[in-house]
């Protein structure tokens, strides 16, 4: 018998903004009623990727910036399955970021939490894309995800939370689980989830967030209107969150029911011998 490995007590540094994603993740699961067998969670490589580890759930360490590449491949396998990607913006956003932006057009049914430090953590502090200007002698402009994710015109749910604020990310990872439930696609929440040790801007990031919600015209059906209401609250020096995009139709819009219909996936399709003796026999005559 195999014996499944143990959630070990997290080793973030005290204070690390990514014991909030873990404290949020065990509520909005438990709210949703998602089964821990049923809940798979592929992390990055850096800190924030290890947060499978603190958790009773099937999890994967996936390779540097291929977490989404094996989180969409789980959910293509088994689409009951309720499969989050957890990660940090260098894993996200550098090495990962031809996977990321793919995500958005495969719109797999999969909750992904970017944990934004702006830096890379793991490795004691480097820039990373979102880094700001003069942090550790970075000289380029910061990338910003929320404004990338809203100008690929695809059916996603969108979001930015912040891990000093937890009642609203509990309550945007809940609609992000329901969206996965419903099959609806893609959910992509970036967290603002400060570096105490390498960069810490708790302080900075509390006066200068911004919930989108009370801006004048938020309606986030309509992206146009939310990429201008970002991009406004950017150039006033805030930090927009909330959720940035939610769309209009609730439809089965998920990769995996276009790829797979109503079918339960490979990973739980018979593969016994006898039945599929004779797919067998044709494919290897075909090849002979
Ligand atoms: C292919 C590869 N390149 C580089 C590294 C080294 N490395 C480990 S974690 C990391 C970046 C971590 O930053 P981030 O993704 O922002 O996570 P954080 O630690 O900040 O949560 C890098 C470059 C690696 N492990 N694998
Ligand atoms: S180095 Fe930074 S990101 Fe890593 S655990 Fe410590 S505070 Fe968190
Ligand atoms: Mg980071």
């Amino acid at each position: 018998m195999v014996e499944s490995a143990k959630p070990v007590p997290p080793i973030w540094c005290p204070g690390c903004g990514d014991f909030g994603v873990l404290a949020a993740l065990k509520k909005a699961a438990l709210e949703m009623k998602v089964a821990t067998h049923d809940l798979v969670l592929v992390g990055g490589i850096g800190c924030s990727g290890s947060i499978h580890n603190f958790l009773e759930i099937n999890g994967i360490h996936a390779l540097h910036g291929r977490l989404l590449a094996q989180a969409i491949g789980v959910k293509l396998a088994n689409p009951a399955l309720t499969v989050i990607a957890a990660g940090g913006d260098g894993d996200g956003y550098a090495i990962g970021m031809g996977h990321f932006m793919h995500a958005f057009k495969k719109n797999a049914s999969i909750v992904y939490i970017a944990m934004n430090n702006e830096t890379y953590g793991l490795t004691k502090g480097q820039a990373s894309p979102t880094s700001q200007i003069g942090f550790e002698g970075n000289i380029e402009r910061p990338f910003d995800a929320i404004l990338t994710a809203l100008s690929i015109p695809a059916p996603n749910l969108i979001a930015r939370t912040f891990s000093g604020d937890p009642k609203t990310m509990i309550s945007v990872l809940v609609e992000a689980l329901k969206f996965q439930k419903e099959g609806r696609g893609f959910a992509f929440i970036e967290d603002l989830s400060p570096c105490v040790t390498y960069n810490d801007t708790y302080k900075l990031w509390r006066e200068k967030v911004l919930d989108v919600s009370k801006v004048e015209g938020y309606d986030p059906t309509d992206r146009k209107a939310m990429f201008r209401i970002c991009l406004e609250t950017m150039e006033a020096g805030r930090i927009p969150i909330g959720i940035m995009h939610r769309p209009k139709e609730s439809m089965r819009e998920g990769l995996e029911s276009k790829l797979l219909g109503d079918a339960a996936g490979p990973a739980r399709s018979d593969i016994s011998l006898e039945p599929n003796m004779g797919a067998y026999q044709k494919l290897l005559a075909g090849i002979a």
